[in-house]
């Protein structure tokens, strides 16, 4: 079977699933190694799409893909993708992940699908973490005021309060237990039984990473969507069907 040249593919009505997917597919084309043998699969819209480029490789039943949540495996099964786990396989050759916002360091904010944790530990254990994200995803620099207002930090429920606490002691300017789709659902429950809060700083100046490792510290904090230096490229799906590579 030979692989469909992505020039040769009819554009997506959407602009954003066409921005998501040209950025997907590059990503895919130019990031699996040839002799890879464990791929991991995040969470999110945007890496459907990477998922399906990997189906496409005439050498895809060389992998085991490991996810990144549910919906994750959900991908790996709907692509024909063998499946392992993390606690299986830990040494992983390359992630292929969305996030919901990327800065020009690299830095990612991700957490948006209540999946940070798996998502982390997937990439802790990745040789190589790739990026791919659509034009929106992109910040000049940290900016917690985007559209996403904060960072999402998974917290083991009987901690919430506490860590709210912790938070706001940190100089949080608001800090939100997300709740579920309708108000009755009550907080989000992550696939790991955690609880998420989103906790606004502001504009977040001075080293990320030390903000990151003190909310980390934090009795009853599982993990932090805050992902500093461990991205190695990032693809942006833009408006006009280009794609932008930051590395
Ligand atoms: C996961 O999916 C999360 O870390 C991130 O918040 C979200 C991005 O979703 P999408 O690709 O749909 O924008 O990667």
């Amino acid at each position: 079977m030979t692989l469909v040249d992505i020039n040769s593919l009819e554009p997506l009505a959407d602009p954003l699933e066409q921005a998501k997917r040209a950025a997907a597919y590059m990503a895919v084309d130019q990031n699996v190694p040839k002799d890879a043998k464990f791929v991991g699969i995040g969470s999110g819209s945007t890496v459907v799409y990477a998922a399906e480029r990997i189906g496409q490789l005439p050498n895809k039943d060389q992998f085991i893909c490991i996810p990144t949540s549910f919906q994750s495996k959900q991908l790996i099964f709907d692509n024909d993708l063998k499946f392992g786990t993390i606690d299986q396989y830990l040494n992983v050759d390359i992630t292929f992940d969305g996030a919901d916002e990327v800065d020009s360091r690299l830095n990612c904010i991700k957490g948006g699908g209540a999946c940070l944790f798996q998502e982390k530990l997937v990439a802790s254990c990745s040789k190589k973490l790739v990026i791919i994200a659509d034009y929106r995803k992109k910040s000049p620099r940290y900016l917690a005021e985007n559209w996403r207002k904060g960072i999402p930090i998974e917290v083991v429920p009987i901690a919430w309060i506490k860590v709210k606490n912790d938070l706001i002691n940190f100089g949080a300017r608001s800090v939100q237990l997300r709740q579920g789709g309708t108000q009755k659902a009550g907080p989000v429950v992550t696939d790991n039984g955690n609880f998420i809060m989103d906790a606004d700083f502001g504009v977040i100046d001075g080293d990320i990473k030390v903000l990151n490792d003190k909310i980390r510290g934090l009795v009853g904090v599982v993990e932090t969507g805050l992902f500093v230096d461990m991205v190695e490229k990032a693809y942006f799906g833009n408006k006009d069907g280009s794609v932008t590579i930051l590395f």
